[in-house]
């Protein structure tokens, strides 16, 4: 099979950047956008922020009482999660970024593949593309991003966060080995901290280690679906394809409530409230229904579960989603054990 050229885009610090656009005069201090700090009592999460506030230790889904502390002392700026905005300039670069290739994929909110395989031969053009890209972003959003370029999806991702923010990272396919030797196992998608605690328990750290080691411990740790696909990736095969895959799509809402709580008609108000946010952000996004649900419900002690539900048709009404929801819940709410955030989304959209 002829080598592919696949390019990966990821914004640089992307909430925060936007923020940035709007108001420049924040834009050399720390900038966090997340929920409430509260003078650092605040029970939310930080989404993102700026890299002068990532040089205090502060990043992403790290509690927001905790990134308050480490900003004391500092001008930080702390600025309320503006989804709307942030959805707007996503859609508007997704549509730049999208026009360079038929073949594209959009991954996040702010992340796209691309396939350029018909477009670009030398590190010469690529690195031309690369720039033209960039260039894109800055003219027309004030933005930057960072690109990572490789025969496949996972070296694309992989190398587009190595050298952030505004990088760009080559990677041939004869160097493929030597980029992701020393690389901890955490860096292949799909291998999280469970597995990562798992693949540690049996020596091994990093992709080559994993690569090494022979398939049947492998397969005692993980059975044989997962351990193929591990022994795969260890050695940079990715062989997924870049296509827009719409039912992957989701949209969703959460909530973390001011004070733990166990009242069942509090937390079902709650969830109401949720779902008409998402499928309003369903129906601006284009779609108009949805046909799988999946709810999310953490407890006071962080233990976070979540039940999903596929529907025999689309639906795009409230009630239908509200009375699933409640019977995907309704087992961890029989627990009577104080909750302290509900989620949803939808998912296989249309
Ligand atoms: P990322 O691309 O992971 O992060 P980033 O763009 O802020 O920073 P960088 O890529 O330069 O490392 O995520 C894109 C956006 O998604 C991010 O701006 C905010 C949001 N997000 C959350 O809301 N919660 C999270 O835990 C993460 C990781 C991201
Ligand atoms: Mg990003």
């Amino acid at each position: 099979m002829k080598n592919r050229i696949i390019f990966h885009i990821d914004l640089d610090a992307f909430y925060t950047s936007v923020e940035e656009v709007k108001n420049p005069k924040i834009k050399n201090q720390p900038v966090v956008v997340g929920q409430e700090p509260k003078e650092g009592k605040g029970r939310g999460v930080v989404s993102t922020c700026n890299y002068i506030a990532r040089k205090y230790g502060v990043h992403s889904g790290q509690p927001i009482s905790i990134a308050w502390r480490k900003l004391q002392g500092t001008d930080a700026v702390f600025l309320p999660v503006n989804m709307d905005l942030y959805q707007k300039v996503s859609a508007e670069i997704m549509e730049i970024l999208s026009s360079y290739s038929d073949k594209y994929e959009q991954a996040s909110v702010d992340e796209i593949y691309l396939d350029v395989t018909d477009k670009v031969k030398t590190v010469k053009e690529i690195k031309q593309l690369s720039s033209k890209i960039k260039n894109d972003l800055i003219q027309s959003q004030k933005l930057t991003c960072s690109i990572g370029v490789g025969p496949n999806k996972m070296i694309a991702k992989i190398a587009a966060n190595v050298n952030k923010p505004d990088g760009l990272i080559i990677v041939k396919p004869k160097d493929v080995k030597k980029f992701l030797s020393k690389m901890s196992v955490r860096k292949i998608l799909g291998i999280g901290p469970k597995s990562e605690e798992a693949l540690n328990s049996i020596g091994v750290k990093t992709i080559s280690q994993l690569a090494s080691i022979p398939q049947s411990k492998l397969e005692e740790a993980f059975g044989k679906k997962s351990s193929a696909w591990m022994h795969l990736a260890s050695q940079g095969i990715d062989e997924s394809q870049v296509e827009q895959n719409y039912e992957t799509k989701s949209v969703g809402r959460q909530y973390t409530f001011q004070k733990d709580t166990d009242k069942n008609k509090h937390i079902l108000e709650v969830m109401n409230e949720l779902i008409i946010n998402s499928l309003e952000n369903l129906n601006e996004e284009g779609y108009k229904t949805y046909q799988t649900i999946t709810v999310k419900i953490r407890y006071s002690n962080f233990e976070t579960h979540t039940s999903a539900k596929t529907l025999k048709e689309p639906h795009s009404d409230k009630e239908t989603a509200l009375k699933i929801s409640t019977e995907l819940l309704k087992t961890w709410l029989e627990e009577k054990k104080k909750i302290r955030l509900v989620g949803i989304s939808f998912s296989k959209l249309r």
